[in-house]
């Protein structure tokens, strides 16, 4: 059953966090039933009134849950809050286990993966330190052991859940933006071609592959926009 409130997102493509939320979104339905509004924000062109009016973070994502502006309506942010709404208004999506300890390892994988692996690739990506790149390496096979405490393709079977949901739009630009030369060569060619790395591989293949996926990245959008943000990152590091 969808909510019987009225849902508004705001979300911006170029997001991983506000991806997070657009993918559990159409992983429930939620689009194909016109069961919610979907606001795009330019972040680099924001409205002037977004903070006062929708966030005061001033960032994407946000639910707004009820009519927007009505009395007893509220903005919520924060895409890890968000992914656990929108799996409990959606229920029968099964995107949150019923067993509290599944739930558990999901946001432990999710929060393990930030730390191990985003850790490392942002500084790589954003600040060139290539020799953050081999913790990189070392971060996803800490990732696989994770994701071999249970069988399937994703991290607690064969259907996504949360915790998958999480990682995902980390996971789709690091191959992403590694194949555009943004991960040193050495490293990357490593994670794309190793034996070891195949189980890493495998789960991101397993996570693009989704309808969900494609529905929410656009790949030429984000590889253009990335480009131009990394060097100009790794210019300021420069100063
Ligand atoms: N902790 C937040 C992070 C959200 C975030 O950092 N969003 C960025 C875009 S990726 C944003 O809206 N930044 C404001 C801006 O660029 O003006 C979450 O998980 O939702």
């Amino acid at each position: 059953m969808p909510p019987s409130v009225p849902i508004t997102v705001y979300s911006a493509k170029i997001c991983p966090w506000a991806q997070r939320v657009t993918l559990a979104l159409r992983e429930v339905g939620a689009y194909a039933n016109n069961q919610i509004k979907h606001v795009e924000i330019d972040l680099q062109n924001k409205p002037a009134d977004y903070a006062q009016r929708v966030n005061p973070a001033s960032k994407v994502p946000v639910l707004v849950v009820g009519e927007e502006g009505a009395p007893g309506t509220l903005n919520i942010p924060e895409s890890g809050v968000l992914l656990e709404l929108v799996a409990e208004l959606w229920p029968e999506s099964g995107l949150s286990p019923e067993d509290p300890v599944k739930r558990a390892w999901g946001r432990y994988f999710s929060q393990r993966y930030q730390d191990v692996v985003n850790g490392p690739y942002s500084q790589v990506l954003y600040q060139g330190k290539t020799e953050a790149a081999p913790s990189l390496l070392t971060g996803i096979e800490e990732i696989q052991s994770l994701l071999a405490k249970h069988n399937g393709t994703f991290l607690l079977g064969d259907e996504p859940s949360i915790g998958d949901l999480a990682v995902a739009p980390f996971v789709g630009r690091l191959f992403t933006l590694g194949k555009q030369g943004f991960v040193p060569e050495d490293v990357f060619s490593k994670l794309s071609s190793e034996e070891k790395y195949a189980p890493f591989r495998a789960y991101h293949e397993a996570l693009v592959s989704r309808p969900s996926w494609s529905e929410t990245f656009d790949e030429e959008y984000i590889v253009e926009k990335m480009t131009a943000r990394i060097k100009q990152m790794r210019e300021q590091q420069k100063l």
